[in-house]
């Protein structure tokens, strides 16, 4: 396992398509805004991702499906316009401006642009969204694989989950951000995207534009939308409400294995 991630990353480095370089330093110790709550990580959250995992190995590939199967149109859920100016303003411009924060426990933290989350190693994957609201719905996808960023940031050994911090503030005061986050097995699997495009065209704004987390062995509020930075650490339970995500504070599971 260890092996394989460096002679990925290695080949990676040795494609030269700069996105290493890309992975310039920057200021990431003034983006670690988020208010800390430390919580304790309940015992049966662990025993259900124990249980899923005997059902399911780490591995195994969510259903893929083709073309044909798509749905007419892939709705929206949740936030379809995130109320912040900021992101409006990113918006407005085409998202010219937008930079993906990736920082936390890794080596080489980094600003990337569109162009060079696009230079990454990319994947397209047809598949089926369900939301636990009780509707689903077939897409295809393409993104860079959050793999190929990790190896180019280099996660540090302690580094167990990764976060993603959103745009879309969830409360009338503007404080909660939507967040999520996923374990390295997750994060490291071959369907795990940075998604920029739905449906051979641009990530609309409504289904998380410029960039959203596809998760495809878990449930629809893992796949988080307006991700604005990455956030490698130890454990989540010291980001806003504990519990990894912004449904998980309020009571929804962490592993939510479909
Ligand atoms: N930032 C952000 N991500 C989010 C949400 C949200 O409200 N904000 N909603 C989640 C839920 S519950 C679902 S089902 C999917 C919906 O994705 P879609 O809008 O592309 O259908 O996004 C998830 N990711
Ligand atoms: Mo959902």
């Amino acid at each position: 396992m260890k092996l394989h991630a460096k002679s990925s990353r290695r080949r990676f480095l040795a494609r030269g398509v700069g996105a290493a370089g890309a992975l310039a330093l920057s200021g990431c110790d003034a983006l670690s805004r988020t208010e800390w709550f430390p919580r304790v990580l309940g015992a049966g959250e662990k025993l259900s991702q124990a249980a899923h995992h005997l059902l399911l190995p780490r591995k195994a590939m969510a259903q893929e499906f083709s073309d044909a199967d798509r749905s007419p149109e892939f709705r929206s859920n949740g936030t379809a316009m995130p109320n912040s100016r900021q992101y409006q303003a990113l918006a407005a411009a085409g998202f010219v401006d937008y930079r993906l924060q990736v920082g936390g426990l890794v080596e080489r933290p980094a600003s990337l642009s569109l162009a060079e989350l696009h230079a990454l190693p990319s994947r397209t994957q047809v598949t089926r969204h369900d939301c636990v609201e009780g509707w689903s719905a077939i897409g295809k996808w393409k993104g860079a694989r959050l793999s190929a960023l990790l190896d180019a940031a280099g996660p540090k050994p302690e580094a167990r989950y990764v976060a993603f911090y959103c745009a879309d503030p969830m409360e009338a005061n503007g404080t909660a951000l939507y967040y999520e986050s996923i374990d390295m097995d997750d994060a490291r699997h071959e369907q795990t995207l940075l998604a920029y495009e739905l449906n051979d065209a641009p990530l609309p704004i409504k289904n998380g534009a410029p960039i959203r987390l596809r998760v495809e062995r878990q449930l629809g509020y893992k796949h988080a939308k307006y991700v604005m930075r990455i956030e490698l650490v130890q454990t989540f339970a010291k980001i806003a409400g504990g519990m990894g995500g912004y449904w998980e504070d309020q009571g929804y599971e962490w592993y939510a294995g479909i």
